[in-house]
């Protein structure tokens, strides 16, 4: 292993026997490989096995509409390749500018709708090779970037997105901007691929100069690494579930610092007991100044010690759950030269977002949507995507995307309201009242056609599985009460399912394993309930355990503490608990 100040940790050749994307990113000469080849060779709609991985540091992954792969293959037609596009947007704050260039890129040359993801991204889906290029350069002339949306580096920094409270917030949104742009990637592979060498006057400029990593080093990271700024009350970007994240402690409207957390994260793999979900521990606390070197140097010791040879293996929490917390905590000390304060006090109260108008400290309104799933299309008369490209045409503020998919139209002055309540009812877009509690609290993942991974249905089902539960509540009387209820097609927990009061994680066509006993506000894992099952058994087990939440439950007690209380399910702490409870869950 390498010490701190050695920017590569193979400081020679490459060991054998390390996971193939090791040998990948070091014969790519800081992620170029043979992109630039790939878009121009004419033969197919793909790109080079190498380039494949490659394009996702640069925020693109290679896809097919799995809908027609059969009937292709029958055809004998390669599979019918397009790009998804995921665009950086640290704390997840756009304009209106920034929305009508995506806006425009969906039409010529996406596939009509825009994705908010739950990292409060923009994802584009269906770009085909031709179009990539295009598709950068456009972003570019509106400050938009994808590099680092995805591959082994660290991704966007999420942000809690509230603009109401007070001007703290803004500070806090700008040390997340901050910590984004210190742990970007400084190859100039970005710009000679996409933008023909040139510079324009992006963020990316400044840090083009140059040609090494001084913070990753040649080989990147082992795996992702995901970085959050939480504000209290507000878990919103679920704190608990991020590589790295910073709660902010702020007193009397003023920044105080952070409390920091590390090594959590949600992927596992059906069938595979050293995979697991795993919620970070809080470990101290910095001062604002000190944010950048806490952040560089957890990411460096991460570069140093994640498992560079299985790939399965090799996400942060692992490295912190291998060797221990404390392990952690005097590594970080020593390599920063002082340690970290005693974690200060605070509170969650959600992990959900607040719906409708609300107006800030500074008099400035701020109308938070409801978008089903994070979807920006039009459908009937429920024009969104229409209505939300006039609006962007007259918004003088911002646009804030949620960390659970949904969108805030911010800093409307008090002139604007009026204009932008027209064009949000003519085009009968959803401001949350619309729509049950349950379906406020409630996120699914793409999922299929697009995602390569997707083992279940979950953006296309989750709606009408609602449509049920939301019967059950009523008859339950259970309407009022705010109930996480999160779907994905594949056990990677794109939707963050292990942290929803009922987390349904896709097992194979129209099969769920249903989880229960999260933490409301995010703090507590799901713990297995049953394995494999279909619409209808998941509805009477819900239907059981409504009736007796409803008989049974203490005053304010939510769904998830009350089967913690009563025995339905026990709390997971750790990753033995969590397997366990695999291994002996029932199908019904
Ligand atoms: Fe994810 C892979 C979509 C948030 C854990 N995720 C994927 C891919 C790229 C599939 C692939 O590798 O081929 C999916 C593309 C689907 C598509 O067609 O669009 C995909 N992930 C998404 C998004 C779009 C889901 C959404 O509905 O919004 C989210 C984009 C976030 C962003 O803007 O960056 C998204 N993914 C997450 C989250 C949630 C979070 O970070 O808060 C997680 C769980 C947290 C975590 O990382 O532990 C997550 N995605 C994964 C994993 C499992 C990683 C692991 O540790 O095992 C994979 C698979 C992988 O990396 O091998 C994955
Ligand atoms: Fe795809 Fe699985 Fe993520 Fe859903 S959870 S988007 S199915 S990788």
């Amino acid at each position: 292993m390498s010490d701190s100040k050695t920017t590569d940790i193979f400081e020679k050749e490459l060991p054998e026997g390390l996971a193939e994307n090791e040998y990948i990113k070091d014969r790519s000469d800081y992620l170029r490989g043979t992109i630039k080849e790939s878009l121009a060779n004419p033969v197919t709609g793909q790109v080079a096995i190498d380039d494949q991985q490659l394009i996702k540091f640069h925020g693109i992954y290679q896809q097919d509409d799995r809908d027609l792969r059969n009937e292709r293959r029958k055809q004998k037609l390669e599979p019918l390749y397009s790009f998804m596009l995921r665009a950086r947007v640290p704390g997840g704050i756009a304009s209106p500018a920034q929305w009508l260039t995506m806006d425009k890129i969906a039409s010529d040359f996406g596939n009509n709708t825009i994705r908010l993801t739950t990292r409060q991204a923009f994802q584009l889906h269906g770009i085909v090779k031709n179009n990539l290029r295009p598709t950068m350069q456009a972003m570019d002339q509106v400050l938009l970037d994808s590099i680092a949306a995805c591959g082994d580096v660290n991704r966007n920094v999420m942000c809690n997105p509230n603009p109401v409270e007070s001007k703290a917030h803004q500070e806090v949104y700008q040390w997340a901007v901050r910590i984004s742009e210190h742990l970007l990637p400084k190859t100039k592979a970005y710009h000679e691929i996409w933008l023909n060498g040139e510079k324009y006057s992006t963020s990316l400029n400044e840090t083009a100069e140059k040609t090494d990593e001084p913070i990753y080093g040649k080989h990147y990271l082992p795996r992702k690494f995901k970085t959050v700024v939480a504000i209290p009350p507000y878990n919103d970007v679920d704190v608990y579930a991020h590589d790295l994240g910073f709660i902010a402690i702020i007193k009397e409207g003023r920044l105080l610092g952070f409390n920091v957390t590390v090594g959590g994260g949600m992927g596992m793999s059906h069938g595979d007991p050293e995979t697991h979900p795993r919620v970070a521990d809080v470990i101290g606390f910095c001062f604002p100044q000190q944010v950048l070197a806490v952040a560089e140097q957890v990411i460096k010791i991460q570069r140093d010690y994640g498992n560079r040879v299985q790939r399965k293996l090799a996400r942060f929490k692992y490295t912190i759950a291998s060797r221990g917390i404390d392990w952690f905590k005097e590594e970080l000390n020593h390599r920063l030269g002082w340690k970290l304060l005693t974690e200060q006090p605070f509170e969650f109260v959600s992990n959900s977002d607040r719906y409708g108008w609300i107006q800030g400290y500074d008099s400035r309104w701020h109308l938070n949507l409801y978008i089903e799933n994070g979807r920006i299309k039009d459908e009937g008369e429920y024009r969104l995507r229409t209505g939300l490209r006039e609006i962007a045409k007259v918004h003088t503020g911002d646009f804030r995307l949620t960390a659970n998919q949904n969108l805030i139209i911010a800093n409307i002055t008090e002139e604007n309201k009026s204009v932008i309540e027209q064009l949000v009812n003519e085009h009968k877009i959803k401001i949350g009242d619309e729509v049950s509690k349950l379906r406020r609290h409630a996120m699914a993942c793409v999922s299929l056609p697009t995602c390569s991974l997707g083992m279940a249905e979950a953006e296309r089902y989750m709606p009408s599985l609602l449509d049920q539960v939301e019967l059950l509540l009523e008859k339950h009387e259970l309407s009022e009460q705010p109930i996480t209820m999160r779907m994905t097609g594949c056990p990677n927990g794109c939707a963050r399912p292990y942290l929803a009061e009922i987390g349904l994680v896709g097992k194979g066509p129209g099969k769920y394993n249903l989880f229960l006993g999260a933490g409301h506000h995010g703090e507590r894992l799901g713990v297995i309930y049953r394995d494999n099952i279909g619409e209808k058994d998941i509805l009477s087990l819900l239907d059981e355990l409504f009736f007796d939440y409803r008989s049974n439950r203490n005053s304010n007690e939510f769904f998830g503490d009350y089967l913690v209380r009563v025995g339905v399910v026990s709390p997971s702490y750790t990753a033995a608990d969590f397997h366990f409870e695999l291994k002996t869950a029932k199908a019904v």
